[in-house]
């Protein structure tokens, strides 16, 4: 009989080979015809699946409100000191996207297990917060460096005000907003941040939506899918931030003596 040669990749996600490309087994000719969005096209390649629209709404919604920050955070900072310093579009992306970690713009994925683990544990916000205090770990998805109490973040309201009109269900969400209330009665800066409300918003649009198991849900979380969001985001910006100091020909920055702490 007829031997199957071994391969050495297996890929699940797309296929090239037919005379259109397919994501997830759907025709590029239906993505287009049918009118689908970016949230349909992270839907098949992520998720290989087509989602409801309110679940690929949502993440067309994060996609927006994470595309930029301003010059002033990490990511914008060394994409700007590196297209200054002359490098090309790629280099300068690059150089912004691998500041993307546990304190900036990566806690989603951590928030998403953290905030599922004691929530599914049936931990007090109280318990929640102070067992991590004990461990030495910051709460991710929660602390801002110029959000506060009372200069809320508009994208986790409107990211709450999605959620509430058409999730069937924001159980995670509430449960961070009660980590919130705890939080901020500590210090007036540890508001829940735009990676904590993606975070728990997608535990419940993983759960709510019916069209994941159980095991599925656990594996994304465990995995890792949802820093993917912000980095595909924020890559929009980057590269605006690029462009942006080639027009405008900045020369090579240098940061100013005054501007450092020189000591023994
Ligand atoms: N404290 C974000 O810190 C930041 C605490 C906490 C318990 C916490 C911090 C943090 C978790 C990681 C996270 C995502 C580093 C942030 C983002 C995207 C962005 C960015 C932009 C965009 C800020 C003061 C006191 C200390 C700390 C305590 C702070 N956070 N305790 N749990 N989570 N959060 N990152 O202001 O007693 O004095 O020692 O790591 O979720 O990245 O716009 O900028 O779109 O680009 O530097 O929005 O919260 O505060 O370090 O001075 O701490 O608060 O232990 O207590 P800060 P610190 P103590 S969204």
């Amino acid at each position: 009989g007829k031997v199957r040669a071994p391969t050495h990749i297996i890929s699940t996600i797309s296929d090239d080979r037919g005379e259109e490309p397919c994501y997830a087994g759907v025709p590029m000719s239906s993505i287009v015809e049918q009118g689908y969005g970016v949230g349909d096209v992270i839907s098949l390649l992520w998720f290989k699946r087509s989602l409801p629209r309110y679940c690929t709404h949502f993440i067309e919604i994060c996609i927006m409100l994470c595309a930029d920050h301003g010059p002033c955070v990490s990511g914008a900072h060394n994409t700007i000191v590196t297209a200054r310093a002359g490098k090309d579009l790629v280099s300068s992306l690059v150089s912004g996207l691998l500041t993307i970690g546990p304190r900036f713009g990566g806690a989603v994925d951590d928030a998403a297990r953290y905030f599922k683990d004691a929530y599914d544990r049936g931990l007090t916000p109280y318990e929640f917060v102070e067992s991590m205090k004990k461990k030495g770990i910051r709460v991710p998805g929660i602390g801002h460096r110029i959000k506060r109490g009372d200069n809320r973040d508009k994208r986790v309201e409107l990211l709450q005000l999605f959620a509430r009109t058409h999730f069937p269900s924001v159980k995670y969400m509430e449960y961070a907003v009660q980590v919130e209330t705890y939080t901020l009665s500590k210090a007036n800066n540890l508001v829940l941040n735009v990676d904590g409300a993606i975070g728990s918003l997608f535990l419940d649009l993983l759960a709510g939506s019916g069209m994941f198991t159980k095991q599925e849900i656990d594996e994304i979380v465990e995995i890792g899918y949802l820093n993917g969001l912000f980095v595909l985001a924020r890559a929009i910006g980057l590269i605006g931030h690029t462009f942006d100091q080639k027009r405008l020909k900045q020369p090579l920055y240098r940061h100013p003596w005054e501007d450092v702490l020189y000591t023994k």
